[in-house]
């Protein structure tokens, strides 16, 4: 891990210092809110992270849900994460932000425990492997499921959701794939531990709606937009798990993962078992904006605030 300097409760503290007490109550119960974003090295705006407002939103959003104040403002959470990005000297990273409870009364009830927040970034390559952009990756069904819409708030992006994540993911692992993709309560395909899906089907593209309890991604949103730019209909569906099996093209989509092709489901070869033509389309047109390029849809702030163009 490399060292970079950690936005700390307004201040910025070395790496090494950036500690928490064992009594957390986040390390307890989980209680905490965190965003996944990437800055990239852009070719007009030099580094620029992308959807900065929509992750921050989501961040806040989040916090909401689990009536924890963060006592900093949407302003102020965006300001700091441009700064931890400016001060790391870093091109291109992945951003953190997390808010957690932290130590004061033991006990499940949250609500007299200090809201804190961090803001950590470090390089990431390739979420799901090296090659896995251009060849795919083999994935299964899961048989740990998405939690049902009445048991934890799905739009909020939670620690405690990420023990479920964590289940689906060692099992995929250690059955030899990359990733698992989560069935709803009612199975439905869902989501991949970390990721959106897509599936590609007669030259339409389907995903799960909001109400199959996914989190809704922002890169998700950003690929439905940029697919229906290119021509296709996306459409948010009920997916039964078998027509992943006979689906001519089937991707995920999630900051980290970006977009990337699935080229085998339970050992069914998806397609001709590399990446597709419509995934391909889709993948070059995001790159294509998040390396800007030409920023027509204001997804990209730049870091060096001072550089930026007026108005
Ligand atoms: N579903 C889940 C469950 C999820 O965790 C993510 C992001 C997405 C969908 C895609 O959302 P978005 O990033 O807004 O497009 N997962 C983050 C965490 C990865 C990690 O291992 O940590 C991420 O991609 O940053």
């Amino acid at each position: 891990m490399q060292k970079h300097d950690i936005w700390f409760n307004g201040e910025f503290v070395p790496f090494d210092e950036a500690k928490v007490h064992v009594l957390s109550h986040v390390l307890h119960y989980g209680s905490s809110v965190f965003e996944g974003v990437r800055c990239y090295n852009t070719r007009e705006k030099g580094p620029a992270v992308f959807r900065l407002r929509d992750h921050t939103q989501r961040l806040v959003d989040s916090a909401r849900i689990y009536r924890m104040e963060i006592p900093f403002d949407l302003e102020t959470l965006e300001a700091a994460q441009l700064e931890t990005i400016a001060r790391s000297g870093l091109d291109a990273c992945y951003i953190r932000p997390l808010v957690f409870r932290g130590a004061g009364p033991m006990g499940v009830n949250p609500l007299n425990n200090p809201v804190e927040s961090i803001i950590a970034v470090w390089e990431w390559g390739a979420y799901l492997g090296k090659e896995a952009l251009e060849e795919g990756v083999d994935v299964e069904v899961a048989s740990w499921q998405r939690m049902a819409p009445n048991t934890f708030p799905a739009m909020a992006k939670a620690g405690g959701n990420y023990l479920n994540a964590s289940l689906v993911k060692m099992n995929a692992v250690l059955n030899g794939y990359t990733e698992g993709i989560m069935l709803s309560k009612d199975g439905h395909v869902a989501e991949g531990s970390g990721e959106n899906l897509f599936m590609v089907k007669n030259g339409r593209l389907y995903t799960a709606p909001t109400s199959l309890s996914i989190l809704p991604g922002i890169t998700r949103a950003s690929i439905m937009r940029l697919a229906d730019q290119l021509g296709y209909t996306v459409e948010t569906a009920n997916i039964p798990r078998e027509a992943l099996y006979i689906a001519d093209e089937l991707f995920f989509t999630g900051t980290a993962a970006e977009v990337t092709p699935i080229k085998s489901v339970d050992n069914y070869v998806i397609g001709k078992g590399s990446r597709g033509p419509v995934t391909k389309a889709i993948q070059d047109a995001f790159f294509d904006v998040v390396h800007g390029g030409v920023d027509s849809y204001g997804w990209l702030t730049p870091v060096n605030v001072e550089a930026a163009p007026v108005g």
